[in-house]
């Protein structure tokens, strides 16, 4: 009889263990199949196609938007890497469209051949938002809107700080013989930096030596500035339209036997670039043999989130947003750049921030 009981106990006591894990007694969070169904439902799908991974630019801009595009902030992200090619980013686009996601993403290589896909997502009736790079398309209302910088200023702004540090040292215009190794042709980024050093160098009466591609990438650069030094001994500026592009020009220059600076009436060779976020970069400025860079924000992140949320509260986002930057440099006597009514001001680079 006792034995039994004791059975008939060990038997109840397992019956309410069971009764409780099924029922949700236990500690632990259950997480059934329709739970995780809803949770994945309720999660905004952000199908995002991103150049490459050419430059520690890049590399930042993809960090921002994953850490902003979580399940914990209520997204669930695809991330397709382009590596720099316009066909991948478009068959990324037409995958995003099968799968049916709630928002495209697009960080455009180029500006052009983007009509015909973004006309196949506005029929499938999903919102795109450029972002970076802009699209040049005969209907802007093949995307919702854009967010990213101002090429042609920061172009503009380089070459401002330039002329006032030519005008500090009491360099004549005449002096300067410079190169433009540019950024991925057909770039907003290149056509930008380029249309803004072309019009100041013009207006400064520089003597511009050359222009090579770089393609944004330190292997480019390297390669852009041999063929500069091959054929144009007299360059003593080089306009590097990104970091990487500046960091393989300057291995190439101190390979040469040549001094990166700024005394270029003593023989050094100045160096400016765009980006300002990479850490060699920021040590070059700090030991001076980058004199300028132009920031170029790579923060898109928390941009675009904020755009979708207004798509989602029901509101319209400003079409065009641009991003405002600032310029590096290691001359503290510039302290700010004007151009076109826009100050903007001058961070000093040195061993304590760099
Ligand atoms: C600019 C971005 C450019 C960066 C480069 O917004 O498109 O592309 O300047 C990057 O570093 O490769």
């Amino acid at each position: 009889m006792k034995k039994r009981l004791i059975i008939t106990a060990v038997y109840m006591l397992m019956a309410i263990s069971l009764c409780c894990f099924t029922a949700g007694c236990s500690s632990r969070p259950q997480n059934t199949e329709a739970d995780s169904n809803v949770k994945e439902d309720d999660l905004i799908v952000v199908g995002f196609s991103q150049v490459g991974s050419e430059s520690y630019w890049r590399n930042m801009n993809t960090e921002s938007m994953k850490s902003v595009f979580t399940k914990e902030n209520g997204y669930r992200l695809i991330f397709e890497d382009a590596q720099q090619k316009q066909t991948n980013q478009i068959t990324a686009i037409r995958s995003f469209i099968q799968r049916d996601v709630d928002y495209i993403v697009l960080a455009p290589v180029v500006e052009t051949g983007w009509d015909t896909v973004l006309s196949e997502a506005r029929e499938a009736g999903i919102p795109v938002i450029i972002v970076d790079r802009q699209v040049n398309v005969s209907d802007d209302s093949l995307f919702r809107c854009w967010v990213g910088s101002d090429f042609e200023l920061e172009g503009k702004l380089v070459c401002m700080w330039m002329s006032k540090y030519f005008n500090l040292k009491g360099i004549s215009p005449e002096e300067i013989h410079i190169a433009d190794i540019q950024g991925t042709l057909g770039s907003s980024a290149q056509i930008g930096r380029t249309n803004g050093f072309n019009q100041m160098s013009t207006l400064y009466g520089w003597d511009v030596v050359d222009y090579e591609e770089g393609e944004f990438t330190k292997s480019k650069g390297k390669e852009a500035m041999s063929n500069i030094l091959r054929v144009h001994k007299n360059v003593n500026v080089v306009y590097c339209e990104n970091d990487s592009e500046a960091l393989g020009a300057i291995e190439v220059l101190e390979a040469s036997g040549k001094k990166c600076g700024s005394d270029i009436l003593n023989g050094e060779t100045m160096i400016v670039s765009f980006d300002g976020f990479n850490k060699e970069a920021r040590e070059c400025i700090a030991d001076g043999r980058i004199s300028c860079i132009g920031e170029c924000n790579p923060d898109h992140g928390p941009r675009v989130e904020s755009i979708i949320r207004k798509l989602e509260a029901g509101e319209e986002p400003e079409k065009y947003q641009y991003v405002t930057e600032g310029i590096f440099s290691n001359t503290p006597e510039i302290k700010s750049v004007m151009i076109s009514g826009q100050e903007r001001t001058v961070t000093v680079i040195n061993d304590q921030n760099k």
